[in-house]
C-alpha cells in the first residue's frame, strides 16, 4: 500500500524543453511523448518516469510573467521544485495552515497531469518550494 505522502516529482526549470529532455534521456530517462501547457502556471512540462511513482518534470516558461520565467532570470535553470502525492491536497493544506505554515495560493489550483495542487512557500520549508499535489 502506498504511504500518505510520497515524493511525485522532482521538477527542473528550463528555458529549453527539448534540448534538457535529450539531456536527461541521455542519462537513460524515457520521457513521455505528451506536452501538456499548463495555463494557470504559464508552463510547458514534460515528464519522464524515475520509478513506479516518481518523475522527473521538466518545466519551460510560456510567457515572460511565468514563475518560471522569474526563477530562470533570477538563479539560472535548474532545480524547482519538489512535489509530494496527497491524497487530498484541501486537507493536508488546512493540516499545514494550522501549523502555521504560509500557501501560495488560499485554495489549491489545476496542475499538469490533471491533478489538484498548492504549493507550500520556501520560507516554510527551509528554502524548498514544495508543491503537494492530489490525482484527481
Ligand atoms: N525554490 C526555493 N526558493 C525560491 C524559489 C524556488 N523555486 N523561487 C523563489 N525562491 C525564493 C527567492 O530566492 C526569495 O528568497 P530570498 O527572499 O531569500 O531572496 C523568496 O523565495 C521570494 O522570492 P521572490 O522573488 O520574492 O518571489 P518570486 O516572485 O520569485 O516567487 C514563489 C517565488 C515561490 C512565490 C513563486 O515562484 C510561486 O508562486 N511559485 C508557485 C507556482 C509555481 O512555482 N509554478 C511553476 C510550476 C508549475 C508546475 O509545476 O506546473
Amino acid at each position: 500500500m502506498l504511504p500518505d505522502c510520497y515524493l511525485d516529482h522532482i521538477a527542473i526549470a528550463t528555458d529549453d524543453l527539448e534540448s534538457t529532455v535529450d539531456l536527461y534521456s541521455k542519462l537513460g530517462l524515457s520521457f513521455e511523448a505528451k506536452r501538456e501547457i499548463v495555463e494557470d502556471q504559464k508552463v510547458k512540462t514534460a515528464f519522464a518516469a524515475i520509478d513506479e511513482n516518481a518523475h522527473v518534470e521538466l518545466l519551460e516558461p510560456t510567457s515572460s510573467d511565468s514563475a518560471i520565467h522569474k526563477f530562470i532570470e533570477k538563479k539560472g535553470p535548474g532545480i524547482h521544485h519538489l512535489c509530494f502525492r496527497v491524497p487530498d491536497v484541501m486537507a493536508k493544506q488546512k493540516e499545514l495552515e494550522a501549523q502555521g505554515m504560509r500557501f501560495i495560493y488560499s485554495e489549491p489550483v489545476k496542475g499538469a497531469n490533471n491533478c489538484l495542487v498548492n504549493f507550500i512557500h520556501p520560507k516554510s520549508m527551509k528554502g524548498v518550494l514544495t508543491e503537494i499535489s492530489q490525482k484527481l
